[in-house]
């Protein structure tokens, strides 16, 4: 079995994006361009096939592929963003998916990020945000139930997405900002808080027992990470991160 990972090449007009909690402060294009290269080349060097989708001109979000869709082994449901102007990034990802997976898709009026759904074995939790409805988690939940999936529905009213406030870094363990999401829903895992100075710092990508991490934007909860012999593998996004982006969001990871 081989990882691929499906990216999106960052778009020009990425200074356009959407912002829900953060002011708009200017984006290096540039330099978003090479961070998000060095971030392909981390999932590359770690064994993954990456895949790389063009941008689609004037979609300024594109980058963050993860929010169209979540893949499973046995199904990819598109999604159907909750920002209007995110929609039509679906459509460019579509074909890709369609060479890996059945396709099955959320519909209107549901709405579905895929930056809410953390998936943890069988398990998906969803959070209940700006972006995704309860109509979302409901469809969702209806088309991953035959496969054995149970779909939790978490609610996320202080930060961007569910994986904003939490996230897998190893087996049964979960890195969490409890300020933005409760964690009782979360009791049977081994949960690593954030730093309290480092809000932003609960999203880590897990990619086969590596942990894909902007070390130098949240430097003590890496500390706590390593600490706990967590191999830790550092990017920077500071760019995609003024976007409100993080490291989950830029890529698609699935079983091939
Ligand atoms: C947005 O607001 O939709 C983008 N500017 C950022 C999306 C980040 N997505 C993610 O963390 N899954």
């Amino acid at each position: 079995m081989t990882l691929t990972a499906i990216t999106r090449d960052v778009d020009p007009s990425i200074s356009h994006c959407e912002l829900t909690y953060q002011s708009r402060v200017e984006i290096e294009y540039a330099l978003a361009v090479e961070q998000h290269r060095r971030y392909q080349a981390v999932l590359s060097e770690i064994g993954c096939e990456v895949v790389t989708i063009p941008a689609a001109q004037g979609l300024a979000d594109c980058v963050f592929i993860e929010d169209t869709a979540i893949v499973l082994d046995e199904v990819a449901v598109l999604c159907r963003p909750g920002a209007a102007s995110r929609r039509p990034e679906v459509a460019g990802v579509e074909p890709v998916l369609r060479r890996f997976r059945t396709l099955a898709s959320i519909q209107s009026p549901g709405t579905l990020d895929g930056g809410d759904l953390l998936r943890v074995g069988k398990t998906i939790y969803a959070g209940l945000s700006t972006r995704s409805n309860q109509s979302g988690i409901d469809q969702l939940r209806a088309i991953v139930s035959d496969h054995g999936y149970t779909v939790t529905a978490v609610t996320t009213p202080s930060c961007l997405h569910l994986k904003s406030a939490v996230s897998q870094v190893a087996p049964g363990t979960l890195l969490v900002n409890p300020e933005w999401v409760g964690t009782e829903v979360f009791k049977d895992y081994q949960l690593i808080e954030v730093d309290p100075e480092e809000a932003h710092a609960a999203n880590a990508l897990l990619v086969a027992g590596n942990v894909i991490y902007p070390t130098a934007a949240f430097p003590r909860t890496a500390s706590r990470l390593a600490a706990l012999g967590l191999t830790l593998l550092p990017v920077d996004v500071s760019e995609l991160q003024k976007a409100e982006g993080a490291v989950t969001c830029c890529s698609l990871i699935l079983n091939t």
